[in-house]
């Protein structure tokens, strides 16, 4: 028998007032069902938003450094659980273990980074223009944060959300994606037994359309934090804009790393391998372009090739599996259909461009890694998001070229370059329009403790992790404290003669 999992509402585990609930299988192995869970809809958001509502006045007058120490408790809980969530997590959306792990330890610098700024959350003083008068700026929290997450990064990118949310005083309503809704339960559950108030988390499965747009059209809802599809954001954006509420979009991306030809290859080829075919190509920060100077680009084309045709495909909870399955049936389709594209467009298929079914791999969603070349800047397959394992690779004849390359994109999440060349590098880090510049490194790997998040369609200028997330969830109170006695007109009662 599956596994039974239920909202969390109220201060309770229940059911979805529909009554109906859905199934989460392995893509690595259709047959294994992790669980079943509650399909809600519009009754269950708004019950979860009245909790909040209600739970936001007593947390919003717990000191910072007290919320910030059950987080604190959360992290050491994470870190207790990280093999028991990682397995669990590779069970559910398929990337390998040695990543699932990763994803568990995000969450957990998260934690305790949120900890730290639990402690900060600085405002500033600034003179008065006027005598006996002080100027004072401290952070409020704003109210019920609607929190809607993906599945690529099934722990990471809710705590990325709900830590800051949480330590800076605002309940949150939480709607997981509905192919990692088991990691999810399993964060709530650890946020619970490390002491946070029931009401102050409300956690509500099901669909995008049934969960996701009711807490994002809810009046009661004061901001919104999302990561996934472009074609989405614009949906929240535009139905948050109504009430005015305040939106953080973390989209898509179409990362690209530059190899110029002093750089040292067999690091540019590490980098390649683990930026495209790293969670399956399933990241926001995926490679998903690789710009060659023309001296090294057919070398390194045949060394990325030879690499590539040994990635071994599989479970991701076996130790020799490098590239895991992709989420579900209709990603595996999205992505064949891209290939088809691709082919049509005139770029040739240098290796992989199909589903993988041989033996075990028949029962998953795998699709092989695939590699286009003679592809042309402009190509639907060099500008458009596909979100699984393929590579597109671009020649160019020099660094200027490269960057007008890199940068002709609709996103600008992330980047990369490889170059021996410090004056080239720092020329890249200026000019490649993107929030994320790695220099001999590859597109993936940002570090919970600094800001995340990428330029144009990639999101609307927000930024996740660090210490800018929290200028996000919460609001600036100014206060001018008048001591002098008497009425003090600012811009008036100031003599500069
Ligand atoms: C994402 O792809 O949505 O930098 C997030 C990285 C990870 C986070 C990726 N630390 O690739």
């Amino acid at each position: 028998m599956a596994e039974k999992y239920y909202n969390f509402i109220n201060g309770e585990w229940c059911e979805a007032s529909t009554g109906e609930t859905f199934e989460n299988r392995n893509p690595a192995n259709w047959d294994e069902v992790i669980g079943v869970f509650p399909k809600s809809s519009k009754e269950d958001v708004d019950k979860a938003v009245r909790a909040a509502r209600e739970a936001y006045e007593e947390w919003r007058l717990v000191p910072a450094p007290k919320r910030g120490m059950i987080i604190k408790k959360v992290g050491d809980l994470l870190t207790e659980r990280k093999e028991e969530i990682a397995r669990l997590m590779t069970r559910e959306m398929g990337k390998v273990l040695a990543e699932t792990r990763g994803d568990v330890q995000e969450g957990i610098d998260t934690a305790y980074y949120a900890v730290s700024e639990a402690r900060r959350l600085f405002g500033h003083t600034a003179p008065s223009e006027l005598p006996n008068k002080m100027n004072i700026s401290f952070r409020m929290p704003i109210g019920v944060a609607g929190i809607i997450t993906p599945w690529n990064f099934p722990m990471a990118i809710p705590t990325w959300k709900i830590f800051p949310a949480l330590v800076s005083g605002n309940t949150v309503v939480f709607k997981p994606a509905s192919d990692t809704p088991a990691t999810a339960t399993k964060l709530v559950e650890i946020l619970l037994e490390a002491g946070l108030p029931p009401k102050v988390i409300n956690l509500v499965h099901g669909t995008g359309n049934q969960v996701g747009i009711p807490i994002v059209e809810h009046p009661d809802v004061d901001l919104i934090s999302f990561t996934g599809s472009s074609a989405v954001g614009r949906i929240i954006n535009s139905k948050a804009g109504k009430d005015l509420k305040r939106v953080s979009l973390e989209l898509g991306g179409k990362n690209g790393q530059i190899v110029m030809p002093d750089a040292r290859l067999d690091l540019a080829l590490d980098g390649v391998l683990w930026g495209a075919f790293g969670t399956t190509g399933q990241r926001c920060t995926a490679t998903s372009r690789l710009i060659l100077h023309k001296d090294i680009h057919d070398k390194f084309v045949d060394m990325l090739a030879e690499r590539v045709s040994q990635l071994r495909l599989g479970d991701g909870l076996k130790p020799d599996t490098d590239v895991g399955p992709v989420i579900n049936e209709g990603a595996r389709e999205k992505i064949h259909s891209y290939v088809e594209i691709g082919k049509k467009e005139g770029a040739t298929l240098l290796i992989g461009g199909e589903p993988a079914t041989d033996g075990e791999l028949a029962r998953g969603w795998f699709y092989k890694p695939t590699i286009f070349v003679d592809v042309k800047p402009g190509m639907r397959i060099e500008q458009e998001e596909i979100f699984g394992p393929v590579l597109s690779v671009i020649k160019v004849n020099d660094f200027d070229e490269a960057i007008k390359v890199i940068n002709d994109t609709e996103y600008g999440l992330s980047s990369s370059i490889y170059t021996q060349d410090v004056n080239l590098a720092f020329r890249a880090m200026r000019d490649i329009n993107a929030g994320i510049t790695y220099i001999n490194g590859p597109t993936i790997g940002a570090e919970a403790h600094m800001p995340f998040g990428g330029t144009k369609h990639t999101g609307n200028g927000h930024r996740e992790g660090g210490w800018e997330v929290y200028d996000f969830y919460t609001e600036t109170k100014v206060v001018y404290v008048d001591f002098s006695g008497r009425l003090q007109r600012a811009q008036i009662d100031v003599d500069y003669d």
